[in-house]
């Protein structure tokens, strides 16, 4: 049997001067759930993966089951890459965030989807494919990640991705963020995978830069502590993603710190109470002073962290944008991202934003063939939907400019800290500045060709 695992690019692909539609995406990564899908699946079986992000679909290549990841921003994109494999007749499964919480969406675009986790099910879907009778719904409950299994990592290679490997140690968080789609899956439970089998994951690999894509690496102090303890010995480096209360405990800092980490994403989202409040963003409000304890403990640890802002909740105005911009700047973190709030399917916030009528694109936007990703898809309390995309589009850019770069290389705390994380800073920084250009470029290729459309049309 031929098994071919798919990867599928953003939604709607804009092309570019050259004409090219591929994502732009300085720093691509390996998408893990391919790798774990390809290390559950019987040895005898040909896996073939492709990413969409970076090369072409052979469609007519011959294959007897198709499996595509889908997250809500790539799912328009992976519905189409179905339909082009039903016309051949190939059977089609969907799997992922998307399908998983919206399966009465995604089950009309393909022959069956997996709701939840695949671990416990992926070798009775194989068997189901085999004889040609995959079950249009499968389910499986969220739970602990590659029990007794390992991800299979050839499939990734000579695609250019980073030389980085992802793994996970847990999944899930217990906080409970209006906007996020992870609390709404894992119904704020959190899931631990084994430290031995996190070990052996490690050494079957090469390389010593690690990522661990846990939704938060410290949902569990003790467990965490545990993981960090058992890492040291192996003298590698690794970032993660990591909520903000743990600089409240100094054990688990020092031993982070120790096992190799660099730095993790931690969602600041707001600088204020009330947008902390409408985000529902409990756990940065303890003892709430801007940010100060925290950011001084994090400094004192020498960590390159990522700031995640999430701009455009009910509490949130012009100047407010302004004033994260400032925020970041002024306490020179090494990466920071400026998201604007997206209402993902089935979260409270989309259920809200729903309710009082405030959904644009029909209320669908990852299916609208006028929305673009990282476009305001709602109706902002104290903006235009287009006054939120634009600004947030000008202080990601002045986030990128070369005089932000360097008032931010200047932290002798952490990016001036030795030579290495220097050059993390330098390299990453004009990885992304890279990235930001080529983005607005592309905008303003797409803003003049619908101005011309729209004048054409009249
Ligand atoms: C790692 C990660 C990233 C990495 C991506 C790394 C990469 N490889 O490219 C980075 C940091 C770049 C990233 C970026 C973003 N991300 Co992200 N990311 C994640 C995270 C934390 C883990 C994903 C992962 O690898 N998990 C490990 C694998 C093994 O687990 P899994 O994906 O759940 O897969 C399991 C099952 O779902 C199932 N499965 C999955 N696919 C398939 C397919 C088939 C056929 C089958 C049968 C089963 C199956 O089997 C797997 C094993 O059980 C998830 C959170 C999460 N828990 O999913 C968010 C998440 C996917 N991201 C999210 C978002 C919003 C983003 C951004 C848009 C954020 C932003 N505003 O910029 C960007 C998108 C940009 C981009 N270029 O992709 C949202 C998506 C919400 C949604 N409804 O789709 C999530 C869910 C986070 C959240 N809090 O809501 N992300
Ligand atoms: S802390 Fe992060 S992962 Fe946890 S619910 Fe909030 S946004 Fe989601």
């Amino acid at each position: 049997m031929k098994l071919t695992l798919i990867k599928p690019n953003f939604g709607i692909s804009m092309p570019d001067s050259n004409g090219s539609t591929k994502y732009v995406d300085e720093g691509r990564m390996e998408p893990l759930q391919l790798g774990v899908l390809a290390g559950l699946t019987p040895e005898d079986i040909d896996v073939k993966f492709y990413d969409d992000r970076c090369e072409d679909i052979p469609f007519d290549e011959e294959t007897d089951l198709v499996a595509i990841t889908v997250e809500t921003f790539t799912a328009k994109r992976a519905y189409d890459i179905s339909k082009e494999y039903k016309k051949r007749n190939v059977q089609v499964i969907l799997g992922g965030m998307h399908p998983s919480l919206i399966p009465e969406e995604s089950k009309t675009f393909a022959d069956s989807i997996l709701i939840g986790d695949a671990e416990n099910i992926w070798l009775e879907i194989i068997d189901d494919a085999k004889k040609r009778k995959l079950k249009p719904v499968y389910f499986s409950k969220p739970g602990i990640p590659q029990p007794d299994s390992f991800t299979r990592r050839d499939i990734f290679k000579n695609k250019g991705y980073l030389p980085v490997s992802l793994l996970q140690f847990s999944r899930g968080c217990s906080y409970s963020c209006n906007y996020c789609a992870v609390q709404t899956y894992f119904n704020q439970k959190c899931y631990t995978r084994k430290i031995s089998e996190v070990i052996k994951e490690i050494e079957l690999q090469n390389r010593k830069i690690l990522f661990f894509v846990d939704d938060n690496i410290v949902a569990n102090h003790t467990y965490a502590k545990e993981l960090f303890k058992a890492l040291i010995p192996l003298k590698i480096n690794w970032f993660s993603q990591g909520s903000i209360d743990m600089t409240t405990d100094y054990k688990l800092m020092k031993l982070m710190k120790e096992s190799g980490c660099l730095g993790n994403v931690i969602g600041f989202e707001s600088i204020t109470e009330k947008g902390l409040k409408s985000l529902n963003k409990n756990v940065n409000l303890h003892s709430f002073s801007k940010y100060k304890n925290e950011l001084e403990i994090l400094n004192d640890y020498g960590l390159q962290n990522w700031a995640a802002f999430t701009l455009g909740h009910d509490a949130e105005t012009l100047d407010s944008i302004n004033q994260t911009l400032d925020f970041a700047l002024q306490n020179k973190f090494c990466f920071a991202a400026f998201n604007i709030l997206t209402p993902y399917p089935k979260t409270e916030l989309y259920q809200r934003l729903q309710a009082q009528n405030r959904l644009l694109y029909d209320g669908k936007w990852w299916l609208h063939p006028d929305y673009r990703f990282n476009y305001a898809s709602f109706i902002p309390k104290n903006m235009t939907a287009d006054e939120l995309t634009e600004k947030c589009f000008e202080i990601r850019k002045k986030w990128s400019s070369i005089p932000s770069i360097i008032k931010r290389f200047f932290n002798i705390k952490t990016n001036l800290l030795n030579f290495r994380t220097a050059y993390i800073f330098l390299r990453y920084n004009y990885l992304f500045r890279k990235e930001i250009l080529k983005k607005t470029l592309r905008d303003e290729i797409m803003k003049t060709k619908t101005i011309i459309l729209r004048k054409t049309n009249n």
